[in-house]
Parts: C-alpha cells; sequence; structure tokens
C-alpha cells in the first residue's frame, strides 16, 4: 500500500475497523474510504455490487462482521451464521469482480477445533470438532476462509485471512449481555466501585485460559500483512501468552481499584478450556506484539473512563 492507495475499511466503526482506520491516519494514508451501515447495508448484495463498482478499492479490510461474547454467540446462532455468511460473500466477491488488488480477511481464534493440541498451529483448522457455544459463527468464518483461498486459486486474486486471537481495547461492546469477557469485567469492577458494591458477579468457573491481544497491536498486525505477506495459508495473530478468567478478573479489579469479592455464576457457559495461539508463523514473518496485558488494560479503562456512556 502506498499513501494514495484506495483503501475501503469495512466495519470502520467496530473495535478492529476503528483501530485500522486510527493507525492508516496516524501513517498519512489519505485515501480512505469507511461507508456507515445507512450508507452501505453490507447484507445487501446490489448495494454492495453497486458501492465496488463505484468505488473499485485497491486494499480491502474486511472487519465487518456479526461479533460478539459466548452469551451472545450461543443465544443467536442463526444471526451469526446468516449475516457473517453474507457480508463476507457480498465483499469477497465484489472484491474480486472489481479487480482489488489485495483483500484481508479476518477469522478467530475460535474457529479452531474446541480441544486441538496447545498452542495451535495454523494447520490445526478444521481438525477436530468446533466448540458448540459459537460453532455457527465458526462455520461462518471458516467459509470466509476457504472462500479467500478458493478465489485465490482459481482467478488469481490476492485474498490473505488472518486469525487474531481474543481482542480489546478502546471502542469495544461494553454491553454486559453481547460483550467478551475483558470489556464486561472492566465495566462490571468499575460500576460496582462507583456504586459501592461488595460483590462483582462474573461467569463461569474462572478457570478457562485466554489470550488477549490489544485492538492496537492487531491493526499495526494487519497493516503489516497487507503490505508483506501474500501466501495462501492463514497466519495467527496473537500474544502467545494466555491467564486464567479468574487471573484476568483479579488484574481487572486491581486496574479499577474495586476492592469487594468475586463470585463466580457458574450457571453461565465457560466455553473453550484454552485456545492459545501458536504465533511462530507471524514471528519469523518479522512482527511481535508491542502493548502488555497490565498496560493494555489501563489504556483501556482510561479510554473507558474519557469516553464511555451506559
Ligand atoms: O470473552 P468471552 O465471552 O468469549 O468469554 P470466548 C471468555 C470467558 O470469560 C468465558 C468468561 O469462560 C466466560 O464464561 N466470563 C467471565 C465472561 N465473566 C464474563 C462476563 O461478564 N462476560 C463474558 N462475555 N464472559 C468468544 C467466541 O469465546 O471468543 C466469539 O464466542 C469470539 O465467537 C471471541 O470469537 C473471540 O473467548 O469464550
Amino acid at each position: 500500500m502506498n499513501l494514495s492507495s484506495k483503501i475501503y475499511i469495512a466495519g470502520h466503526r467496530g473495535l478492529v475497523g476503528s483501530a485500522l482506520v486510527r493507525n492508516l491516519e496516524a501513517q498519512g494514508f489519505a485515501n480512505i474510504i469507511c461507508k456507515t451501515r445507512d450508507e452501505l447495508d453490507l447484507l445487501n448484495p446490489l448495494a454492495v455490487a453497486d458501492f465496488f463498482v463505484a468505488e473499485k478499492p485497491d486494499h480491502v479490510f474486511l472487519a465487518a462482521a456479526k461479533v460478539g461474547g459466548i452469551l451472545a454467540n450461543n443465544e443467536h446462532p442463526a444471526e451469526f451464521i446468516f449475516e457473517n455468511l453474507q457480508i463476507q460473500n457480498n465483499i469477497i466477491h465484489n472484491a474480486y469482480l472489481q479487480k482489488t488488488k489485495k483483500l484481508l480477511f479476518l477469522g478467530s481464534s475460535c474457529i479452531y477445533p474446541r480441544d486441538c493440541p496447545q498452542p495451535i498451529k495454523e494447520e490445526y483448522l478444521l481438525t477436530g470438532p468446533l466448540e458448540k457455544t459459537n460453532e455457527a459463527y465458526a462455520v461462518a468464518k471458516i467459509a470466509g476462509i476457504k472462500m479467500c483461498q478458493a478465489y485465490n486459486k482459481q482467478y488469481d486474486t490476492q485474498f490473505i485471512s488472518v486469525m487474531p486471537t481474543n481482542l480489546y481495547g478502546q471502542n469495544d461492546n461494553f454491553d454486559l449481555e453481547s460483550s467478551h469477557v475483558l470489556p464486561a469485567l472492566l465495566r462490571k469492577f468499575h460500576e460496582a466501585k462507583i456504586e459501592g458494591k461488595k460483590e462483582v458477579v462474573m461467569w463461569g468457573t474462572g478457570a478457562p485460559m485466554r489470550e488477549f491481544l490489544h485492538v492496537d497491536d492487531l491493526a499495526d498486525a494487519c497493516i503489516f500483512l497487507m503490505n508483506n505477506y501474500s501466501d495462501n495459508e492463514i497466519v495467527n495473530i496473537g500474544t502467545g501468552e494466555d491467564l486464567a478468567i479468574q487471573d484476568l478478573a483479579l488484574l481487572i479489579k486491581k486496574t479499577t481499584g474495586f476492592e469487594g469479592e468475586i463470585i463466580n455464576d457458574t450457571s453461565k457457559p465457560d466455553g473453550t478450556p484454552k485456545k492459545l495461539l501458536d504465533v511462530s508463523r507471524l514471528h519469523s514473518l518479522g512482527w511481535q506484539h508491542k502493548i502488555n496485558l497490565e498496560d493494555g488494560i489501563a489504556m483501556t479503562y482510561a479510554w473507558f473512563l474519557e469516553n464511555y456512556t451506559k
């Protein structure tokens, strides 16, 4: 990419899309195309086709998706599979029709088999049964990866796929029902402190292990790969370190200054026991994460205090 390349960020208002826009604008990229949901309904095949005919972007970051935490996935599987298939089919196919130079598709660490060996290597994809709580989302995302690889093979396109671990950072979803664990606990501990509550209820046993990458690191890695990687194989993007959810809760409790008790609501699902990514392929390509978890949580809490309104 060069500073005048026409770059389309699908999903520019989301956690990942907004981090990509921040990074690219800071680097001086001046031809970034963003469309709100009202301006362009990515579920509408004709609208997406018209957009690509009109804009013909050189590069596309496909960061638009229907995403959510373990409960949202478990309770809305039809929405997760339909919307994600529809969005990615529309964008990938029209990027091919309008000769987009390069497209980056975002998978997720949660689409690997539930019980595959750890740390998870890219070649473990599709080698075992999926985690039930988010199987619909995972099947859609796997289809997106396979579609990029099929178009590359048949049409000689350059549609690369990356596999981020659990992400967090500014502009995240802090809704307590549909969000992921880190933003949910940040908000729960903060509100409990402000309201003088004696306890915070977290979901599950706290035993599952999770890896967390700050979204600014993810954006940096995606731009690095857009510029330096064109193979057909997927690339894991993570820190290579994980911790128990219980320890994450203690870290967030310390950051927010909450002094009460943590209660475990074991009626809520734990999900995958562990999903630590093997990031040796990414490291061999020359990229490493920079933001450690404690600093990242502090940065996110500072942003939350400045910007979050219920
Ligand atoms: O982040 P999370 O919702 O998604 O849950 P996954 C991670 C772990 O945190 C689970 C526990 O064991 C939850 O039970 N947890 C504890 C909480 N307290 C809370 C809370 O207040 N809210 C939430 N949400 N969790 C997702 C997939 O799995 O990973 C998505 O379902 C996506 O599709 C995402 O791919 C990256 O990490 O378990």
